[in-house]
């Protein structure tokens, strides 16, 4: 990180062709940690380049929003080591004790809401179940689950494929589906590469999944909305209008009420169980991974704006835009920064750091530019210091890998694949290549 504390001079940016840089860099910046120059003082830094070709599109198509790295301002990071009071954290149990719980607090009320408490009862009834699924490779069952609190209670289903040549318990995937029943469909009748189940069985993992919308409709109608958790319980632990959960956090709920029945499923070992998602999904397997520690592995793919990328760079996707396109998906105290990313009194580095020393793994695609792809890579290495604080490598901001050339330290992964916004076979490959080597798993 240290390169980015040696401010660049103006020759060397000029003989670098980089015009804009002299403007930009003398920009004021809000936020504690590191300076981060003009992005486009990055150009000399090896790893993936934006395909010229994809962004004459762009400019053709003459987009409104920030999709050239020389665009990018003179941003300054929230600093993830200084704790509220000024101090600094030296060691991991300090992070864990003070500066997580300040920054798990920061996003609660902030971005994402605060969630209500776990319900003081959750059960499960196992609604079907098939052990022939995948022509006898699989068993599949479908598990309602019903949580209740304070008189009320929300029921939604989830799947769980496991394999039925399985010595013993087995590591899982859990997928948040964001899109449409078919593109993960547990009966297997509709295939779809968004969650290529049968690979996923094939390599030794069950496959779990359940559909964000059966959790918190995903609309801006308030009526279709109040049949969602939200509808029962309004304002999760905060108050409305201010720090209520939203849709994310209410999806993130979701995800943790199938945590809670893989950890009482006998075929499934609970403590290797990774959670993924992606883009709006992306955005909940993150906020999910922060709040629930038993997620050992967290995957972001194209998450973008309030998931993995940097909202300070204000590159494709804003923080206004978002919650223009989106007002229910984060609390209202979140829409005090429109316009105003430096203001925000956190940086999406901070999210992802919440997941050490867990498995944390994100996932770009080249044409997606809206996502910021180089912004996501780079809150991957602007978290990297609390893996540090656990004696696990991460990256350095300089360290965006090429093109389909995925790139492990210890506990983190990324990629930047070929192709467009999507979730592809090609992505859970790389996914599963990270959890075997990270739990020591083998191929069947
Ligand atoms: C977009 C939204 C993104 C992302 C995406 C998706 O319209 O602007 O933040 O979440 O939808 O979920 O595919």
């Amino acid at each position: 990180m240290s390169q980015w504390k040696t401010p660049i001079s103006r020759r060397s940016a000029l003989r670098l062709g980089l015009a804009a840089w002299g403007a930009a860099a003398t920009r004021p910046a809000a936020g504690d940690g590191p300076q981060v120059p003009a992005a486009a003082a990055r150009s000399p830094l090896a790893g993936w380049r934006a395909d010229p070709k994809l962004l004459e599109d762009l400019e053709r198509r003459k987009v409104a929003w920030l999709f050239r790295e020389s665009d990018v301002p003179a941003y300054q990071l929230p600093d993830l080591l200084r704790n509220a009071d000024g101090t600094r954290v030296t060691t991991a149990p300090e992070w864990t004790r003070k500066r997580r719980a300040e920054t798990l607090e920061s996003f609660s009320k902030w971005v994402y809401g605060r969630s209500p408490a776990k319900p003081s009862e959750v059960w499960f009834e196992t609604v079907a179940t098939d052990r022939q699924a995948m022509e006898g490779r699989a068993t599949l069952k479908r598990v309602k689950i019903t949580s209740a609190d304070a008189g009320k209670s929300f029921s939604f289903e989830a799947s769980l494929l496991v394999p039925n040549a399985a010595k013993g318990r087995v590591p899982a995937f859990l997928l948040i589906n964001n899109r449409a029943e078919s593109s993960a469909d547990p009966s297997r009748r509709q295939k779809n590469g968004f969650w290529p189940a049968e690979e996923i069985l094939a390599r030794g993992y069950a496959a779990a999944v359940f559909r964000t919308v059966d959790v918190d409709p995903d609309t801006k109608d308030a009526d279709a909305r109040a049949k969602g958790v939200r509808g029962v319980w309004p304002a999760g632990g905060g108050t409305e209008g201010s720090d209520a959960w939203a849709t994310i956090g209410a999806w993130a709920w979701g995800a943790s009420r199938v945590m809670d029945y893989l950890a009482t499923d006998p075929a499934v070992d609970s403590s290797r169980v990774a959670l993924v998602g992606h883009s709006r999904g992306g955005k909940t397997a993150l906020w999910a991974g922060a709040q629930d520690e038993r997620f050992a592995l967290v995957v972001s793919n194209d998450s973008g704006c309030a998931g993995a990328a940097l909202s300070r760079r204000r590159f494709g996707e804003t923080v206004e835009a978002i919650n223009r396109g989106f007002p229910y998906w984060f609390c209202e105290n979140f829409k005090k920064f429109n316009g105003r990313e430096d203001d925000l009194p956190v940086d999406q580095h901070q999210l992802l750091a919440l997941a050490a020393p867990r498995g944390l793994y994100v996932a770009s695609a080249d044409a997606d530019f809206w996502a910021d792809q180089r912004g996501e890579f780079l809150s991957l290495a602007h978290a990297s210091p609390v893996y540090a604080l656990f004696g696990h490598r991460g990256f350095q901001p300089g360290e965006m890998p090429p093109l389909d050339t995925p790139a492990i330290r210890d506990r983190v992964g990324y990629h930047i694949r070929r192709g467009v916004h999507n979730l592809t076979p090609y992505d859970w490959e790389r996914f599963m290549d990270f959890a075997d080597r990270l739990w020591d798993v083998r191929r069947p």
